[in-house]
């Protein structure tokens, strides 16, 4: 079953989501190894990796979760230089929230080919960046400005048009280690609107909030910075999508 599938699949059941994320330039050597550990003990629904500026081998991070895991592994690349083909699937990320080109579809054209040679699994991504207390490091990088955070309205109709330009899943993203998540106004604000799985992720770092991002309406909740400093949050993290 492809990873899209599976997504869709438990969104029909109403079973939440819970995706680890990981950066290649933390997650290597003793570190990487401890992390597999929770991993295997407590596996999420997926493994994502990618970040704003990594520069260490994807290649080698994927082949190390993909010997020790049977859970999928997703690249969730901040920009072409990450892609590598030995994962199961890609979020193909449009920053459809900014007016920067490059972003919109620039770097997709130039991987498209190899995209195509390596006949992974593209998961069409329309990526919003919502204003979360800090400039973060994809809007400084992508230098487009973050959707401000008490406007769902705008947040709405961004997410509508992605969906209906043929996008599979709309992300909402409050940027790695927002200071204050996606709010809860506005996921069920998204949510209500659109028919695509809703993906939400940045600053979740408690059960509570997670717990919030899922009543709210997410389906599927994306969290790093937590396992970087508490790998052991995994385990109540997910509990709260059971
Ligand atoms: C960032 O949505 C992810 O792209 C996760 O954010 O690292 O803050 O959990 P955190």
């Amino acid at each position: 079953m492809s990873v899209y599938q599976t997504i869709i699949r438990n969104v029909s059941a109403g079973k939440k989501m819970l995706a680890a994320l990981l950066d290649p330039d933390v997650f290597a050597g003793n570190r990487l190894s401890a992390m597999i550990e929770h991993l295997q003990h407590t596996p999420p629904d997926f493994v994502f990796v990618g970040g704003s500026t990594s520069s260490a081998s994807m290649e080698t991070l994927i082949c190390a979760l993909k010997n020790a895991l049977t859970i999928p592994v997703a690249l969730f690349p901040g920009n072409i230089s990450q892609f590598v083909p030995s994962a199961d699937a890609l979020l193909n990320i449009s920053l459809v929230s900014g007016r920067n080109a490059e972003y919109l579809i620039g770097q997709h054209i130039a991987v498209s080919m190899a995209i195509k040679r390596a006949r992974i699994e593209v998961i069409p991504t329309a990526y919003m960046l919502i204003e979360g207390g800090r400039i973060s490091t994809t809007e400084y990088v992508s230098n487009t400005r973050s959707i401000p955070s008490d406007r769902p309205g705008i947040a709405v109709a961004t997410a509508l048009a992605g969906e209906q330009l043929g996008m599979r899943v709309v992300y909402l993203e409050a940027g790695s280690g927002a200071k204050t998540p996606v709010s809860a106004e506005m996921i069920k604000a998204v949510r209500t609107q659109i028919g695509v799985p809703l993906i939400v992720g940045g600053g979740i770092c408690t059960p509570q909030q997670l717990q919030n991002a899922f009543g709210a309406g997410a389906d599927l909740v994306v969290v790093g910075n937590v396992l970087e400093k508490e790998p052991q949050m995994l385990e109540a993290l997910k509990k709260m999508t059971v």
